[in-house]
């Protein structure tokens, strides 16, 4: 009976949904979601449902602790994207544009892109993702439609309430 339990209990783990982690930094707390399952509006709706923002990145702090302590202790594949909370005012005319963050409508002035990005390819890339450890975490302009994990924060007047 126990083994049949443990057996049942290790299937029943094996089959659940994974879900988003919590994770608590000397900044504030954040939501991880390494799943690749969800657009970049999908992952603003789940943010926000649970009355968080999709992250802005607007330091080198704030990105360094957001790889040292939310994704590398959180995350399993370090070959995952991230949906980040940047976007270019979905604009399709032009390559050089400038990118906002969503939480806080702010122009974008620190950022990690990848080399060669942002390039807007095909005119279709409106949505901003970080890209897994692997590679440096460093973000590219994407279709908002593919389908990456993502990460949340809470609203920064939250995070001031606390401290
Ligand atoms: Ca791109």
């Amino acid at each position: 009976m126990l083994f049949h339990n443990i057996l049942l209990g290790s299937l029943l783990c094996g089959l659940a949904v994974a879900v988003p982690k919590w994770c608590n930094t000397t900044e504030k707390a954040y939501l991880v979601e390494e799943d690749q399952a969800y657009n970049w509006f999908q992952a603003l709706h789940e943010c926000g449902r649970r009355n968080l923002q999709l992250v802005q990145i607007d330091s080198k702090e704030i990105n360094d602790i957001i790889v040292n302590e939310v994704i590398r202790p959180n995350t399993v594949d370090y070959g995952a994207f991230f949906w980040l909370g940047g976007n270019d005012e979905f604009n399709v005319t032009s390559r050089e544009r400038d990118f906002y963050w969503s939480p806080s409508g702010r122009k974008m002035d620190f950022s990690n892109w990848a080399e060669g990005q942002p390039d807007n390819d095909e005119y279709k890339e409106h949505c901003v993702h970080a890209r897994g450890i692997w590679a440096y975490f460093r973000w590219n302009d994407y279709a908002c439609d593919n389908r990456l994990g993502f990460i949340c924060e809470e609203h920064s007047l939250a995070a001031v309430g606390k401290s």
